[in-house]
């Protein structure tokens, strides 16, 4: 793709955006950065664009016909707006970040999608080709823009990308060695109008896929098992709940790999500590894109016990006492936190509570009530946590006082077998800066409580 003197339009100043206008303006394009956004909403952060010739045209849009050679979108930005719609009329190309970046990568592509579990399946994947001895970038919709990284691979290196539906709305020549669609249930349909529109830009994935190339997909989700019509790659189902004549299931207990009649064990579910069935899931379709890609079953079952998930989801930090204590500090609101209860068979110890976005705690009071040993309710919101808690039945409710309180709390309610689950359903911005912050405190204390009970076993063998 020759860049080199082309004028070209990148519509939204977020982090794809300026990604794009630095890497456009090295490439020596006369680039025009454009925003709806006034420029005082960016302070800083466009300051080093100046310095590279890339012009900002912020608050509004510049006219584009007969200005540009090419726009270059941004994930977040709908293709009706007035720079795309008139892009169209003058019949300049508009592409999106994903697909300037695939122009100049020369590492083969994993690609993943779906509705849920991208982020946990991206950075699995990710882990198995380091521990295959890979050169590995993880990039996408994850918070890297591929473009930032793509030329520093070679080609026996890998780039495992996730990619989301708005990325893959505007790619024309994308095809990725191996292409992942994990699930799909009703998701931003305010941008894709219905659920067959949405369904249309993820399946976009696959559409330029050729022979040698592999498309791995859920056969236990109605709508992603008819996916297959798209391009020319080979079809790998995995499957939770079905034996597959082909492609990775669950058998006797074990994930299990099957091409021309021969099974294969690769690890005992047990083995996981990715906990739940969506995680399962999220497990089955990254055994298929490494599997697809050659890695051996022993490297893939290595890379499977080890992995404990994303950081702040469903993060397993240790266990004490025969307690597993879980991190999910990202569930911020009662919808994630009711899928964190989910994963669980129980007994529970749930810490929850924090700063109130709005929301209502019923729905997940209820839900948890029947696993809930006990509730430790914390932070700005602890009453009106209690009193969902206590009006869904939950009979052992505890207020902490400060968040160590919290832990400790927990940790002397639960029982061998419990995991106490911190999922506040609730903002950190009450006492912490962000989530993050937030299940770094909570895992420090727990790994305090851990070393704490080591030591004391290490003095007791004397
Ligand atoms: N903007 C306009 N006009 C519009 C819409 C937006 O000018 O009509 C401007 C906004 O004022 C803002 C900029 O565009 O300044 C934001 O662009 P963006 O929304 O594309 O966000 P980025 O910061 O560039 O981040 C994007 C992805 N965001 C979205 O898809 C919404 C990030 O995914 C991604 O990590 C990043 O690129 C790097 O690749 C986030 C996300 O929420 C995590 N993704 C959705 C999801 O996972 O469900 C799809």
């Amino acid at each position: 793709m020759e860049l080199k003197d082309k004028r070209v339009l990148v519509v939204g100043a977020g982090k794809s955006g300026t990604a794009v206008a630095r890497f456009l303006a090295g490439k020596g394009s006369r680039v025009c950065l454009t925003d709806a956004r006034d420029a005082d909403k960016f302070g800083g952060q466009l300051d080093d664009l100046g310095s590279r010739g890339v012009d900002l045209a912020l608050g509004g849009y510049p006219p584009v016909g007969g200005c540009f050679d090419l726009l270059v979108i941004s994930p977040g930005v709908p293709l009706d707006v007035p720079p795309v719609l008139e892009a169209g009329e003058a019949g300049i190309p508009v592409i999106g970040e994903l697909e300037l970046a695939y122009r100049f990568a020369r590492a083969p592509i994993v690609a993943i999608t779906g509705t849920n579990g991208k982020t946990t399946t991206t950075t699995l994947v990710g882990e198995m080709f380091k521990d295959a001895g890979y050169r590995v970038l993880v990039a996408g919709n994850i918070g890297i823009p591929l473009v930032e990284r793509v030329e520093l691979y070679g080609p026996g290196d890998v780039i495992v990308a996730e990619v989301s539906s708005f990325q893959l709305e505007t790619v024309k020549h994308f095809r990725p060695k191996v292409a992942v669609i994990l699930n799909l249930t009703p998701d931003h349909l305010d941008r894709h109008g219905d659920m067959a529109g949405y369904a249309a830009a993820k399946s976009r994935i696959s559409m330029n896929q050729r022979r040698g190339d592999s498309l791995v997909l859920n056969y236990d989700d109605d709508l992603t098992r008819g996916m297959t019509g798209r391009g020319g790659g080979d079809v790998i189902f995995f499957s939770r709940q079905h034996i597959l004549e082909k492609g990775v299931f669950v058998h006797g207990g074990a994930v299990t790999v099957c091409r021309n009649g021969v099974r294969r064990t690769v690890l005992d579910v047990v083995e996981l500590r990715i906990p739940g069935a969506h995680n399962l899931e999220n497990a089955l379709a990254a055994t298929a894109a490494g599997w697809a890609m050659g890695i051996p079953e022993g490297s893939l079952a290595g890379t499977l016990r080890r992995f404990t998930g994303v950081a702040h989801r469903l993060e397993f930090v240790a266990e004490i006492d025969g307690v597993r204590y879980v991190n999910d500090s990202k569930g911020t609101n009662p919808d994630a936190s009711i899928k964190a209860v989910e994963a669980f068979q129980g007994p529970l110890v749930l810490i929850a509570g924090g700063r109130n976005k709005g929301n209502d705690f019923t729905e997940f009071a209820r839900r948890a009530c029947p696993k809930t040993r006990a509730m430790v309710v914390v932070g700005e919101c602890a009453d009106e946590m209690a009193g969902s808690a206590a009006g869904a039945g939950i009979k052992n409710i505890m207020r902490a006082g400060s968040f160590r309180d919290a832990v400790l709390l927990a940790r002397s309610a639960a029982r061998p077998g419990d995991v106490v689950l911190l999922s506040p359903a609730c903002a950190s911005w009450d006492m912490f800066s962000n989530f993050e912050e937030r299940g770094d405190l909570f895992k420090e204390i727990v790994r305090e409580l851990a070393n704490r009970k080591q030591e004391a076993r290490g003095q007791m063998s004397d």
